[in-house]
C-alpha cells in the first residue's frame, strides 16, 4: 500500500519517515516529489487541524492515494499563542528556519525567563481519495531560551527547551526528540487509524 507524504519541509520528513517507519505501518510513503504536477496548497485554515486536513485532501485529490499531511508550529505564550499556525513564515520568508528563530528570539528578549513559556504543537492528518478524514494532534510543551543551542532537528528547536530537559530539541537525539515531540506524539496516535484505513 502507497500513501503520500504531504509535506515539502525537509525537516518534516525526515521526522515523518522515522516516526511512522519506527510505528511499523505496513505502508510504503512516497514523497511529494513523485507528484510534480501537485502545486502548493493554500494554507487558509484558521487551526493546526483545518490546514493539516486541507493538505491532506488537496494531495489524496490529486495523487488519487491516501495522503497524509503535519501542520505544526511554535505557540509563545507572552506572544498569545504566536507564532502558531504562522510559524513557517513568521518573517515573511516561508520556510527561513533562521530568520524566522531570530525575529521570535528578538520579540522575547524582554520576557523574563518565568514568563517564557510555550508549546510545540502538531496536527496528524489522513485523507482518503474517497474523502474520509481524520486528525490527530500532540503537544511539547517548554520555554524559549535566550540563544540558540544545538544543531539537530529544524526550525526552531535551537531555541526550545521542553519542560523537565536540559537540553534544547536541537540537543536531543533523534530518538530522544521523537519520543516525547508533539510530532512523534500526533503520528504515533494517527499510525494505527492509518493501519485500519488502508487494510
Ligand atoms: P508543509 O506545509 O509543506 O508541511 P511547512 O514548513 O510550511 O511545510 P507548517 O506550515 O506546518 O509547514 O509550518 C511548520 C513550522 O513550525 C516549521 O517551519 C517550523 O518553523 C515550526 N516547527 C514545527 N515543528 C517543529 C519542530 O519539531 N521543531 C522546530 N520547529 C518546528
Amino acid at each position: 500500500d502507497r500513501v503520500v507524504l504531504a509535506t515539502r519541509n525537509m525537516g518534516k520528513i525526515v521526522e515523518l519517515r522515522r516516526i511512522l517507519a519506527d510505528a511499523s505501518v505496513p505502508v510504503e510513503i512516497v514523497g511529494l516529489e513523485e507528484f510534480p504536477e501537485i502545486g502548493d496548497v493554500a494554507e487558509t485554515g484558521l487551526t493546526f487541524a483545518a490546514n493539516a486536513l486541507l493538505k491532506a485532501h488537496a494531495v489524496a485529490q490529486a495523487s488519487g492515494l491516501p495522503a497524509i499531511a503535519d501542520d505544526s508550529g511554535l505557540c509563545v505564550d507572552a506572544l498569545n499563542g504566536m507564532p502558531g499556525i504562522f510559524s513557517a513564515r513568521w518573517s515573511g520568508r516561508h520556510g527561513d528556519d533562521r530568520a524566522n528563530l531570530e525575529l521570535l528570539l528578538a520579540q522575547v528578549s524582554d520576557v523574563p525567563r518565568e514568563h517564557r513559556g510555550a508549546h510545540f504543537a502538531c496536527a496528524a492528518a489522513l485523507a482518503l481519495p474517497s474523502g474520509q478524514e481524520r486528525v490527530a494532534e500532540g503537544s511539547l510543551h517548554g520555554l524559549i531560551i535566550d540563544a540558540p543551542r544545538g544543531t539537530n532537528g529544524f526550525g526552531y528547536d535551537p531555541i526550545f527547551l521542553p519542560d523537565g530537559e536540559s537540553r534544547t530539541t536541537a540537543e536531543l537525539s533523534a530518538q530522544e526528540k521523537d519520543a516525547i515531540s508533539h510530532r512523534g506524539r500526533a503520528f504515533r496516535a494517527l499510525a494505527p487509524i492509518l493501519a485500519e484505513v488502508i487494510s
